[in-house]
């Protein structure tokens, strides 16, 4: 058979012939895609609960409801690059034939009408939801409280240094308390840091010789880890501190019984991290 009516074969057996849809390929990728998309939503739904830790503020919520909603939208999408990479895989692998003949395709899609309206329609509805969903969650982030705790926190290589003002409180464990703003007043010594202190839902880099502003509302009592969020050096992984949400009553105690900088005391014992630090790079 020559190349050509090879090829009216191959036409005739997929665009032209008519068959129902469950027999074209199109109809089998769906077939494939149905079941993946229903599994991709349930992970979606259900797997966060799992594998996220338990989060301590109302923007950690907004964090968990973004990575639940972001996952089941994205299901379907993924859904189809596997279908057709599944269906691809079995139904057009090479089988053995003539070298010279072109395997079998599917019907071509470029010119084809209604598909290029509904992922047009699909693609345009995902983003504008999901710009208008990121705006939201990010606009409930920069409402101001006038009595929010203010805390100033300086990155540098390889430690989180924070900072009480009006109270002469330094030090290197974060304490917060319960159920009042707190105002993070960011920056950096040397490099670019991030701070993540990830339960609290927030997260922003912290840049030398500028201070950016972060807010949120503790509203869950217990420990947390503080943990840098961008590549800064040698110990970037060791870039982490222990912090707590704990009740006001306890905070103002912990405030009064550490306003004489603890951090002074601790450098002069060598325990801290920075002591630590310099001392493995230098040996
Ligand atoms: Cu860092």
């Amino acid at each position: 058979m020559s190349f050509e009516a090879e090829i009216d074969k191959i036409e005739a057996d997929t665009i032209l012939s008519g068959k129902p849809f469950f027999s074209r390929p199109s109809g089998k990728i769906f077939l494939i895609w149905l079941p993946l998309t229903i599994v991709g939503v349930l992970i979606g739904l259900y797997a966060p609960h799992h594998l996220l830790p338990v989060l301590q503020s109302p923007e950690g919520g907004d964090v968990f409801a973004t990575i639940v909603f972001f996952t089941v939208l994205a299901a379907p999408v993924a859904a189809l690059v596997y279908a057709i990479s599944f269906y691809s895989l079995i139904a057009w692998r090479h089988k053995g034939e003539d070298p010279d003949v072109p395997p079998p395709d599917a019907e071509p899609q470029r010119e084809n009408g209604p598909m290029t309206v509904l992922w047009l329609v699909v693609s345009t509805f995902l983003v504008v939801v999901l710009l208008f969903w990121g705006i939201t969650v990010w606009s409930a982030q920069q409402i101001v409280h006038p009595n929010a705790l203010q805390v100033n926190v300086t990155g540098q290589q390889w430690l989180w240094t924070y900072s009480y003002p009006g109270t002469g409180v330094e030090t290197r464990n974060l304490e917060l308390p319960l159920n009042r703003p707190v105002q993070f007043n960011i920056t950096s010594k040397d490099v670019t840091h991030g701070f993540w202190p990830a339960v609290l839902g927030v997260q922003v880099d912290a840049n030398p010789n500028v201070t950016t502003v972060i807010r949120t509302t503790p509203n869950k009592l217990g420990g947390f880890t503080v943990q840098c969020s961008q590549l800064c050096g040698l110990y970037h992984a060791f870039m982490n501190n222990k912090a707590s949400v704990v009740t006001p009553a306890q905070f103002a105690t912990w405030l009064q019984s550490n306003g004489a900088n603890r951090i002074s005391a601790a450098v002069a014992a060598g325990t801290t991290p920075v002591a630590a630090t310099t001392a493995a790079v230098s040996s």
